[in-house]
């Protein structure tokens, strides 16, 4: 069975899954932050927003907000670093490159469907975040992900997020 067909029978279940659900995007920002964070020596390290929604061409932008770490945000995409596909087909992949305390990094996500990312040198820490971009109904959608990723795993539910607007990472367990 192909990547695509995994994806589009799991995207089937997800619309049912939803259909009943209220949505908390109704009024969506054109820019977002999701900030990298981390403890003074660095034990633990994360993105707040864990897991945000929203709408089709908001521009996300990164903050290294950790004054100890430096940090990437990488989409799961084979052109980064071979990392198995979870964006939608018709995304562009983005990788910021290591950002430096204070540095940030801008995306504009164009086409709806789940993006799942990771830090670099911090994926097996578990640094990891979901951004969804638009729902269910929104033409082109593509929200289906695999979710077998180790890492991943601890990422909240793309129905935990579309309801709540955003999941942090206290929240996500
Ligand atoms: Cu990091």
């Amino acid at each position: 069975m192909s990547l695509t067909r995994r994806r589009f029978l799991a995207m089937s279940g997800g619309i049912a899954a939803l259909a009943a659900l209220p949505l908390a995007i109704a009024q969506p920002a054109h820019e977002v932050e999701i900030a990298m964070l981390g403890t003074a020596r660095g034990e633990r390290v994360w993105f707040a927003p864990l897991g945000i929604a929203v709408a089709p061409s908001t521009r996300v932008r990164f903050v290294n907000r950790d004054p100890g770490n430096s940090h990437t945000a990488t989409s799961y995409h084979p052109a980064n670093f071979e990392r198995t596909q979870r964006i939608p087909d018709a995304a562009v992949p983005f990788h910021s490159g290591f950002l430096l305390p204070g540095d940030t990094f801008e995306v504009v996500l164009d086409a709806p469907g789940v993006y799942d990312y990771y830090c670099l040198p911090h994926e097996r820490a578990g640094m990891v975040g979901r951004i969804v971009v638009g729902t269910p109904e929104t033409p082109g959608w593509q929200g289906a992900v695999v979710e077998t990723d180790h890492a991943a795993a601890a990422l909240p539910s793309v129905e935990r997020i579309l309801v709540h607007g955003q999941v942090m990472p206290e929240e996500a367990a």
